[in-house]
């Protein structure tokens, strides 16, 4: 693995088991590394970009072409109906090319109209469902740096074709200082005759997502904004659900179902309704199975709202003055990452509330790696980013994000002062009330006795994940107090734990691997007697003892007994 690395994954799978299982690997995961990490300077010149703002209104004059073509009109053509794009073999060496540019199939993109018809894939429920005959207007806020063409008016179209005219007040696009021609005057001018007022804002220089985004909220004259990635497409139906929750509570965030339109074939494949965000150690933002709690709390109704410890960040309404009340976003976060848990937390523990409404479903290209530069490095710019968070928000939990992943020490938050204050003005609850009453099954877990190294008295050697995946044997290494894999939390529910991983024996004489943390006690359940430094097995009865020569480096389990080899100290001597 790169450093740096972090995950991002798909949401398109039904969830398995248990409650808080991690959506399965195998299925949906994709890994995301970042590339072009490239630690360059700032990229300022541009094509076209004169520098500073300039904004286009649209005119009224309306040509034919620019309608929505029915089904009909487009029938045969692909994609339509969200169905895959074949590419034709003697083209697959252009469709690799122009992959590359934007990390999906640019080929497949391009083929598709701009109108392309999608399913209605809401549940049977939403489709009758009536909401409040007086709903907030709405501004659509798209950031975009480098988009491709057909994505990003896709995005516009299908917002265009799938809103209620009198709900759409505008469509706000911002060039996040983009270099390609096209995205200039070109853009500027088919905007202009859209059925919809759109215009461009231009950031003077790449500002990263966050940024972006302010500049494009300030601008917005409905009462809500609305923000989506530039490579989305809405479904019917999509907006009303949004900004129905917000009449509610105008201290509602609303997130829809984010569905996955295939970064290969431009196919539309529906999310999983029975997922919510959370994190993990790392800050990576994931999809977890929503807890039976969740679920009875909305009477088993699947069409209803849904409320979520976090969401992924680019695809959600916010009433306007709201989104400024609770601090908007930290101007300090550059390019990308860190926004999207910042708010989540800061929506919560301000008082606000975190939904997904399962009836709106807007579809985004998910990528496997990101196609443009970060200016100043990707690895120094997400840590930067989740340092300001961490230091704001997680209070006592920021270790776990440390120590964990000790390389992000390093990374420097910057002057988090405002940020504090304002969440002193806002008097914002803390990480503790936020584990406690919106995420008890989250991985940092509410209540530990311990975070640390779990050292072995007689051989000086501490457990080790060995950097292992799931269902493996955990490790013993040498200890060096740096953290990363030698961290584990002894939790209240008596886990020994290292991110998502618990260890677990299913039987007498081991082996002891790392099982995906269940907090259901059984295979999982230790307890530590600190008079004989003992790690008992509760099931078995057995105590864990370090290796010996011939199974060097995994612990055993063994009848109690009082040697050395089975005493285990808690006790962290960390070198940073
Ligand atoms: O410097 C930049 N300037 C930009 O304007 C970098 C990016 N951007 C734009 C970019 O063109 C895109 O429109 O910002 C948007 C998001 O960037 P993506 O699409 O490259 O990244 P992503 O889809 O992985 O982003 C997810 O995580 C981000 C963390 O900062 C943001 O919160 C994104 O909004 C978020 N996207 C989603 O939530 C869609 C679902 C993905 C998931 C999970
Ligand atoms: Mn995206």
């Amino acid at each position: 693995k790169r450093s740096g690395e972090f995950d991002v994954e798909l949401p398109n799978a039904e969830p398995l088991v248990d409650d808080n299982q991690l959506v399965d690997d195998n299925e949906i995961n994709t890994e995301k590394s970042l590339d072009g990490d490239s630690g360059s300077a700032v990229i300022m010149g541009q094509g076209f970009a004169s520098g500073g703002i300039s904004m286009t209104y649209p005119s009224v004059s309306l040509k034919k072409w620019f309608l929505a073509p029915t089904v009909e009109e487009t029938k045969g053509k692909p994609g339509e109906m969200g169905k895959p794009v074949k590419i034709p073999a003697d083209m697959k060496d252009l469709m690799k090319e122009k992959f590359k540019e934007n990390q999906f199939n640019l080929l497949a993109s391009d083929m598709i109209s701009l109108n392309r018809s999608l399913t209605d894939v809401r549940h049977e429920g939403c489709r009758r469902k009536h909401y409040a005959s007086k709903l907030p207007t709405t501004s659509i806020v798209i950031v975009f740096h480098n988009e491709a063409w057909t994505t990003l008016l896709r995005t516009v179209w299908s917002v265009i074709n799938r809103s209620p005219r009198a709900l759409l007040k505008e469509i706000i696009l911002v060039d996040d200082a983009s270099e390609r021609d096209f995205l200039g005057k070109q853009l500027e001018d088919y905007v202009a005759k859209l059925p919809v007022r759109t215009f461009v804002l231009r950031t003077e220089k790449r500002s990263g997502l966050i940024r972006a985004r302010l500049l494009g909220a300030e601008h917005v004259s409905g009462e809500v904004i609305t923000f989506l990635d530039a490579h989305c497409e809405c479904t019917e139906g999509w907006l009303e659900p949004l900004l129905a929750r917000i009449v509610q509570n105008r201290r509602t965030v609303v997130c829809p179902i984010i569905d996955v339109i295939s970064d290969e074939t431009f196919e539309y494949i529906t999310a999983s309704d029975s997922t919510w965000g959370g994190f993990n150690w790392k800050l990576n933002f994931r999809w977890y199975r929503v807890p039976s709690r969740e679920m009875a709390r909305r009477n088993n109704d699947r069409t209803a709202p849904l409320r979520t410890p976090t969401m992924a960040g680019g695809l959600f309404s916010i009433d306007k003055d709201y989104f400024y009340e609770i601090g908007s976003y930290d101007e300090g976060m550059d390019i990308w990452g860190g926004e999207n848990l910042e708010m989540s937390f800061r929506v919560w523990m301000c008082g606000g509330v975190l939904e997904i409404a399962p009836c709106s479903r807007v579809g985004h290209v998910f990528r496997k790696s990101t196609p443009y530069t970060f200016p100043g490095g990707t690895t120094e710019i997400v840590n930067h980013n989740n340092a300001r968070l961490v230091e704001v928000w997680l209070d006592d939990w920021k270790e776990f994000y440390y120590s964990f992943y000790p390389g992000a020490r390093k990374a420097s938050a910057g002057d988090v002062s405002d940020r504090k204050d304002l969440r002193d003005r806002l008097k914002c609850k803390s990480f503790r009330w936020y584990l406690e009453n919106v995420y008890p099954e989250s991985l940092m877990p509410l209540d530990y006795y311990y975070l640390g190294e779990i050292r072995n008295a007689e051989t000086e050697t501490c457990l080790d994940t060995m950097g292992r995946k799931y269902n493996e044997k955990v490790g013993i290494s040498y200890c060096h107090g740096l953290g990363g894999n030698q961290v584990f939390a002894y939790t209240k529910r008596q886990q020994i734990m290292s991110d998502d991983l618990c260890l677990d024996a299913a039987s007498s004489n081991g082996p002891v691997n790392m099982v995906r943390c269940h907090n259901m006690g059984g295979n999982q359940e230790w307890v530590y007697d600190a008079e004989e430094k003992w790690i008992r097995h509760t099931n078995t009865g057995q105590c864990l003892q370090r290796a010996t020569r011939d199974d060097a480096n995994t612990p055993l389990l063994r009848p109690c007994s009082y040697g050395k080899g089975q005493q285990w100290l808690m006790e962290s001597k960390f070198k940073w």
